[in-house]
């Protein structure tokens, strides 16, 4: 038997069988990102972008029949529960569904606002059950779970107001210990975490608060341990939206028994998105590359187990084909093929792209040692491709007279870094042509 509390001892009566035990358990979730476009990934079959677009709800169900297996306490979710600031209805319905699915058990969530649903953004007027509670902007709060009358931990959380978020929101958690077990819930990006808005930037010796047992993070992609005392979790999206955001993705259930907590990371995605490299060298012939990467593809397949797939192949190194795949449509004529190979594939198989990013068979280390220009420019690129950050600094400083001139910066935009190391590829592949012509 269990009540589940909030701070209000008739908010939630709860009853039901629970497995007996002395500790207590929940799930820590972050960026949903309900209602996810999926942005970029150009999917033809209407069924694969249906099933696409559902994903992040079915992520959520997981989620959701994950906290009723595993019988969870309660749920913390830190941010961007929503991709949209004006949260979608759809999405904001959903949402709903969950949260009242979880509450007949007497599970309670908590949940912080991120960038992508600021507490200004708007909201329709849907009712939310009772045992979803939203911190404010305003100022970190405090809510005490309670479970058959004795209180079991206290969560503490603070929202964003608006997207650009610049406070440092983990400076203002109390440090004072609740005499509980303390879960800080946030928003931010701790330690100045790349790829990733510096929303609520943070360092990572903030986390240091004698007050905080646990920090539930939200905001990076990609699960991460910050820190180990305390213990600080980022347990990434729900739900892999691009090939940025492959393998796995999930949540954290973890378990608290006495000093001891144990973080389990759970797989929550219904759409696993795969990429992996075929290296050219020593593949004799088109037919054995084709071979090849209808092998991969079927080894990715196995290794979604059972989700749909969606992967990317890319072709890389040097080989004895690197001529023959130099053809403009290569990359189609590959693609069509494997998604023929694998169309009908129950759950499906979408290849996304072949990527030719081949060289030819050359003795690059050694070539680069010689004192000719194609010499030269070869050692300047790989040198460049170590440090991507000197290589944009080169680059703006030699295209300066291109991008300084006040009618080209408005008809152009400024080079990505993408952009500026596709260029310098690019420029090591047209002197390895030029070796391979000389030679
Ligand atoms: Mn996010």
């Amino acid at each position: 038997m269990r009540l589940c509390l909030l701070n209000c001892p008739n908010l939630f009566p709860f009853i039901f069988q629970r497995r007996a035990m002395s500790g207590f358990s929940f799930i820590h979730a972050a960026d949903l990102h309900l209602d996810s476009p999926f942005a970029g990934i150009t999917a033809r079959v209407p069924s694969i972008a249906g099933v696409l677009q559902q994903a992040t709800f079915k992520a959520l169900d997981a989620l959701v029949d994950l906290a009723r297996a595993r019988q969870a306490d309660f749920v913390v979710l830190a941010g961007d529960v929503f991709e949209l600031a004006d949260k979608s209805l759809g999405a904001q319905l959903a949402f709903a569904d969950a949260v009242s699915r979880l509450e007949a058990p007497g599970i309670a969530v908590f949940m912080v606002c991120g960038n992508h649903d600021p507490a200004s953004g708007r909201s329709f007027s849907v009712d939310f059950p009772k045992n979803l509670f939203i911190f404010p902007h305003e100022k970190v709060e405090t809510r005490i779970v309670s479970r058959q009358g004795t209180n079991i931990a206290a969560v503490s959380g603070i929202s964003y107001e608006k997207s650009a978020e610049s406070r440092n929101l983990v400076a203002l958690f109390p440090r004072e210990h609740p005499g509980l077990f303390s879960i800080g819930l946030v928003h931010a990006n701790v330690g100045g975490a790349t790829g990733h808005e510096n929303y609520a930037p943070c360092k990572i010796s903030d986390l240091d608060n004698p007050g905080i047992d646990y920090w539930a993070l939200g905001h990076v992609h990609t699960k991460r341990i910050v820190s180990q005392k305390p213990l600080a979790l980022y347990p990434g999206n729900t739900q892999g939206r691009s090939f940025a955001e492959a393998g796995q993705r999930g949540c954290y259930f973890v378990q608290v028994e006495g000093n001891k907590i144990t973080s389990e990371f759970c797989p929550l995605d219904a759409v696993r998105f795969l990429e992996e490299e075929i290296p050219i060298a020593g593949i004799e012939t088109i037919s054995a590359l084709e071979n090849a990467i209808f092998d991969k593809v079927g080894k990715l397949a196995a290794e979604a187990g059972n989700l749909p797939l969606v992967c990317r192949i890319t072709l890389a190194g040097r080989g004895p084909l690197y001529g023959e795949l130099k053809g403009p449509d290569t990359e189609d004529v590959f693609l069509e093929r494997a998604r023929q190979a694998f169309e009908g594939r129950n759950p499906f198989v979408w290849v996304e792209r072949i990527k030719n990013c081949c060289a030819p068979e050359a003795d690059l280390a050694a070539r680069e040692k010689g004192d000719d220009f194609v010499a030269q420019v070869l050692a300047l690129a790989g040198k460049m491709q170590k440090d991507p950050a000197a290589a944009k600094r080169m680059a703006e400083q030699a295209l300066s007279p291109l991008f300084d001139d006040s009618r080209m910066k408005r008809a152009v935009n400024p080079l990505t870094d993408e952009e500026i190391s596709e260029i310098l590829d690019n420029a090591r592949l047209a002197c390895l042509e030029l070796l391979e012509e000389s030679s």
